[in-house]
């Protein structure tokens, strides 16, 4: 999954994507690179980042997302508002990505009316105050029975199972060694029987472990990524698509020769 941001704020793309055109045309780049999914989203939920009305959020989106449809792109839109979400599936969109695992009102509703794919990511708190005080009893556990609750909340609306995907929401309301658990037990999250999204891309944890800023954080975003493979992952949410790709054609050509032998 290739990330595209349309946001004028985002932390690592802010600006350089600012006009629809120059997010088609990335967008399209990540494609040619490798990219299943290219993951549109129009509001940035870095911590501490300002809240954007849906009318504004699907303004940016919008035209970027009906253009990569039309093409052809397999599209999730990255957003927690309803509204969004139903404007997105209307322009084509296959899949809703959200950070709020749908639990903004109207949500549920909002994708049950319709037929795609759905990532339930798990935050603990809101965006702007989400990395205070992250607190849990046991963070795997915790951040499964979250996802479990989700996926019943989903099914109870009339969202099938097989529409689901699931998300421990790396960096979402999450210090260090929280993150850490996350990725060394990402396996339990497996045995929910969805598959599992991991999305380190740049993130802040591979920054406080190699002292790298935003920019540099691309082998060890590899790293964390193969590991997340390795314990089952089966969709990474990332920013340099090729990079990866050609990580998962070596971790891919060893796999198949130990299955052959
Ligand atoms: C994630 C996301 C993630 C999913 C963002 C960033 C912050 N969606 N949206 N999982 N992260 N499903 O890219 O650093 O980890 S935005």
């Amino acid at each position: 999954m290739g990330i595209v941001n349309v946001t004028p704020d985002s932390f690592s793309d802010g600006g350089r994507l600012g006009d629809a055109q120059a997010a088609i045309r990335y967008a399209l780049k990540l494609q040619e690179a490798g990219a299943d999914i290219l993951d549109v989203g129009g509001e940035s939920t870095r911590p501490g980042a300002a809240a954007v009305s849906a009318d504004e959020e699907i303004r940016r989106v919008l035209p970027v997302i009906e253009a990569l449809a039309d093409q052809g792109c397999v599209v999730s839109v990255d957003t927690m508002k309803p509204e969004v979400m139903r404007a997105a599936l209307d322009a084509g969109a296959a899949m809703v990505n959200d950070v709020m695992a749908l639990r903004a009102p109207g949500a549920l509703e909002a994708v049950a009316a319709r037929d795609a794919a759905v990532c339930l990511m798990h935050m603990q708190g809101d965006p702007q105050h989400m990395q205070q005080a992250p607190s849990y009893t046991d963070v795997v556990q915790d951040v499964k029975q979250f996802l479990q609750g989700r996926m019943a909340a989903c099914e109870a609306a009339g969202i099938n199972r097989e529409r689901l995907v699931i998300d421990p929401g790396f960096g979402f309301g999450k210090t260090l060694e929280h993150n850490l658990a996350l990725l060394r037990h990402l396996d339990c999250l497996t045995e929910l029987g969805l598959p599992v999204l991991a999305g380190l891309s740049r993130k802040s944890m591979l920054g406080t472990l190699t002292g790298r800023g935003v920019e540099e954080r691309e082998f060890a975003g590899l790293a964390a990524h193969l590991m997340a493979v390795a314990r089952g992952a089966k969709i990474l949410r990332v920013h340099n698509v090729a990079a990866m790709r050609d990580a998962l054609a070596i971790w891919n050509a060893v796999e198949e020769q130990l299955d052959g032998t």
